[in-house]
């Protein structure tokens, strides 16, 4: 029987029972932190009832589920999801108010679990949400990293980077479960022992253990009852103290585990779009993987004793190739633990894994050196040796004498094991995250593989889920368009569609940006309370919120901003909507590229915001430390979205659907999942501009773009460029930023000059941009394209891509809840 969220009044007593109990305090002397901490319980009260409801039925109905293998999971806060998605939010919104308090100060006691980099992390998390509301099976596993994704400081205009204690006090929403613990091994040797069946024995032997403990933290569907589970693996060593080892006189290798164990889970690596080749974070990659196979198996081995039907009942989703060695650890699993032969246990294991590309960088493809990979997995390096054997036998005959392909397709070459080719080659389905990228996995990066496994690639293009970026982020609006459609999107976001009705009811217009501008004000306070900036809510808030990375060109952007500058200086007299231009993007710590182009902003900004010439029209923001909780309201408060990638190099983007949900108008290329947006909106309520993916690959394959002649032909482009280094933005050092102009411009550098084509594109930028000023003045026809954005976001649901995975790679049943 699914529970229900207590009514406002019950709630108000319960929360003042649990601060009592849990404090010896009342209410009235409690601190918010505490009240935060009593909330989640009573809320946790309800999500347990469910979820062993939920787990009691996963028993009776054994369906099949999808094991969603990641290294991120970028979930943001949970009490509000899950008070949105047990239908209660409003009830503890109300029995708090009644006991004096504000909700907001309560939700803001919680620690972001920022397990994630950026897209990719945060789409996982969109995945789960989904998943259990459409009620699918599912296990999300991940890694419970101590230290998530830093915290962001700025000082004096430069990023910091602060660990990100969050697990320093007890965080409710998760529980340790030590009855599902397994060991997993690094190092040492493989020794065979020949069976008198005729048979191998692989026995490994002189390695180091850890014990890998799960946390399992419940996932909520809306308002089913439906709680899937995360689990998230932390590390402790075998023997606190291994004796044994100690009495043999063998010390180090008692602490050796110790210390393996310790620093495991200690790190998230802070890359997005981007691998640094640490060993610690392969062996990140086995220890979440191979715990989870085990569990996964086990449970299975539960209740049915056929391991050869392993996929009936188990897929395993590989989130990008950080999870790869799931095809690797599956097989080994199957042969050494489970006693099947290589051809059975490729069987199983090529029916049971799908491989979903997140990028086409070539930086972010994974590749270890052998050496290091054979040193640390040596069972597992012994079985992707026969992988790659067998897989370039296939190649061979597929593509007779083209040994050039069998060298650039091989998961072991030049001394190096490459991780998508194994996903490839095992996975039954390579997936792209959006049309485009999909097209140019096919055509260019993987187009060899595509040859020749055609049937394996297919396109699901991304979604956001709408309880989150809308109910909780935007709750006005949410209530606006559940007074006007009803509930039904909630559940199913094609219903947005019905909003179009209202595009020329000019009532309903003005309340739909009366809404903006209480989110627009909402806003403004979080940045005169965080940054001391006074902005002006009427202004246009232009906003760009992402990962810092040179191709999503935040650079284009903010020369932008210094080209408008200039002009409102030279022509004062100007027609010029005041406009502020608002930024939020955290770069992985050592790319300093990315860090100078922060501090470039963020100076920017100190020199715009104290002109008092320029009367207000410009202001620009850096909002600090951009993660889950404050990208919420800053996605209900934009007017225009910045989603301005360099074309072809965006796999999907989600930020912009986050946008578009919330009735922002985007500027952007036709990269990603931009196209589709266009496709939904039709060209008049979007702002395209730039090269077409095309027009890059072509300049990229015959090497034939110039940047000087782009600057040569465009006088305010040389204006900003000279600004960039004659110390208009840093007059203490005007050298600061050198390494920018060199990396537009300087064509010794050893990668070309102006990678990205923020030159090429600034003029059809500029464009883009006076088309928008031209536009918002109209405030009526402004209203109708922003709420066209929402009426079309449907496409744009989580909802929606879940489905078609299920439909079209993981066959899951839906498990039926009274
Ligand atoms: C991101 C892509 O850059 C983004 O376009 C996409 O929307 C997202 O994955 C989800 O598919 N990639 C990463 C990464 O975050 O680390 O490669």
């Amino acid at each position: 029987m699914k529970r229900q969220m207590p009514s406002t009044k019950e709630l108000e007593r319960e929360i003042k029972d649990r601060v009592k109990s849990m404090f010896r305090k009342d209410f009235e002397d409690a601190t918010e932190e505490e009240i935060y901490r009593a909330c989640a319980e009573v809320v946790n009260d309800v999500v347990i009832d469910n979820w062993l409801t939920t787990q009691k039925e996963f028993v009776k109905q054994d369906p099949k589920c999808v094991y969603y293998m990641s290294m991120e999971f970028l979930i943001g806060r949970l009490l509000g999801n899950n008070m949105i998605n047990m239908r209660g939010y409003t009830e503890v919104m109300d029995a708090l108010a009644n006991l004096g308090v504000d909700i907001n100060l309560i939700e803001d006691q919680e620690p972001d679990p920022a397990l994630g980099n950026g897209g990719l992390g945060r789409l996982a998390a969109c995945f789960l949400d989904s998943l259990a509301t459409l009620q699918y099976p599912a296990y999300g596993c991940g890694i419970r990293y101590h230290y998530g994704m830093f915290k962001q400081k700025i000082n004096d205009g430069f990023q910091e980077e602060v660990p990100d204690d969050w697990l320093q006090t007890r965080y409710p929403f998760e529980l340790q479960r030590s009855e599902y613990e397994f060991e997993v091994k690094f190092g040492g040797w493989v020794r065979y022992e020949n069976q008198p069946d005729g048979s191998t024995k692989y026995i490994h032997e002189g390695y180091n253990s850890v014990i890998a403990t799960p946390y399992d933290m419940p996932i909520t569907g809306f308002d089913n009852g439906m709680v899937n589970t995360l689990m998230i693996w932390d590390a402790k060593p075998k023997e606190v103290f291994r004796l044994a080892s100690f009495e043999r006189g063998d010390y180090n290798k008692a602490v050796e585990d110790m210390n393996l164990a310790r620093n495991l889970t200690e790190v998230l690596y802070p890359n997005d779009n981007h691998i640094q080749g640490k060993e610690l974070r392969l062996k990140q990659q086995y220890f979440f993987v191979s715990a989870s196979l085990q569990r996964a198996i086990d449970k299975y081995l539960r209740y049915h004793n056929d391991i050869m039907r392993l996929p009936e009942k188990v897929v395993f989703q590989m989130n990008d190739t950080h999870p790869t060695l799931t095809v690797a650890e599956l097989m080994r699993l199957l042969m050494d633990e489970h006693g099947l032969g290589w051809d059975d246990a490729w069987e199983v294991t090529t029916h049971c894994v799908a491989y979903t590309n997140h990028t086409i960088m070539a930086e972010a493809l994974e590749k270890w050196p052998e050496d290091i990979f054979k040193g640390l997995l040596p069972r597992i390096y012994m079985i992707v040796e026969e992988i790659n054997r067998r897989f370039c036998e296939e190649i061979k005959a597929k593509f007779p004498g083209d040994d050039e392909k069998v060298h650039r397709m091989a998961i072991l070459a030049d001394g190096q094991v490459k991780m998508a080719h194994m996903a490839i080659c095992a996975g039954f389905s390579v997936n792209g995250v959006a049309a485009l990228h999909t097209e140019i996995l096919k055509n260019v990066s993987l187009h060899d593989f595509y040859e020749m496994y055609p049937e394996k690639f297919n396109n699901k293009t991304n979604g956001i889920t709408q309880r989150r970026f809308l109910m909780h982020g935007n709750y006005k609006l949410s209530d606006w368009v559940i007074k006007k459609i009803g509930r039904g999107w909630i559940t199913d976001l094609s219903q947005m569609e019905k909003l179009t009705m209202l595009l020329d009811d000019k009532k309903s217009l003005q309340q739909f940006m009366d809404i903006k501008l209480e989110n627009k004000k909402r806003l403004a306070k979080y940045i005169f309370d965080h940054n001391g900036i006074a902005v002006d809510p009427n202004s246009i808030f232009d906003v760009q919120v992402k990962r810092l990375h040179e191709y999503k060109r935040q650079l284009l952007n903010i020369l932008h901003v210094m080209y408008l500058y200039n002009q409102i200086k030279e022509h004062p007299e100007m027609d010029f909507y005041p406009t502020t231009f608002i930024f939020g993007a955290k770069a992985s710590a050592g790319y300093e590229n990315a860090k100078l182009i922060i501090k470039l902003i963020n100076n920017v900004g100190a020199v715009i915001n104290n002109d008092k010439s320029i009367d207000n029209k410009l202001k620009v923001v850096f909002i600090e430390d951009y993660r889950v909780s404050n990208a919420e309201w800053i996605f209900a408060a934009a007017d225009v979205s910045e989603q301005i990638s360099t074309a072809s190099k965006e796999a999907s983007g989600t930020g912009n659907m986050k946008f578009m949900l919330n009735g922002a108008v985007t500027i952007g290329t036709m990269d990603g999942a931009n196209v589709e947006m266009y496709q939904e909106l039709g060209g008049e309520n979007i702002f395209i501009f730039g090269m077409s993916s095309d027009e890059v690959i072509a300049h990229e394959k015959n090497h034939d773009y110039n940047p000087v002649d782009e600057m040569n032909k465009n006088p305010h482009i040389q204006k900003v460029l000279s600004q960039l280094v004659n110390g208009n933005y840093s007059i203490d050092n005007p050298e600061l930023f050198r390494p920018i102009y060199n990396s537009l411009l300087n064509t010794q550098c050893t990668e070309r000059a102006d990678t990205y084509f923020v030159l090429k594109d600034f003029a059809s930028y500029c464009e883009a941009h006076e088309k928008i000023q031209e536009a918002y003045k109209d405030r009526e026809k402004w209203a109708r394209m922003a709420l066209s954005n929402v009426a079309h976001v449907g496409k744009f649901s989580s909802d929606r891509t879940i489905q078609e995975y299920v439909d079209d790679i993981w066959h899951l049943d839906k498990l039926e809840l009274k």
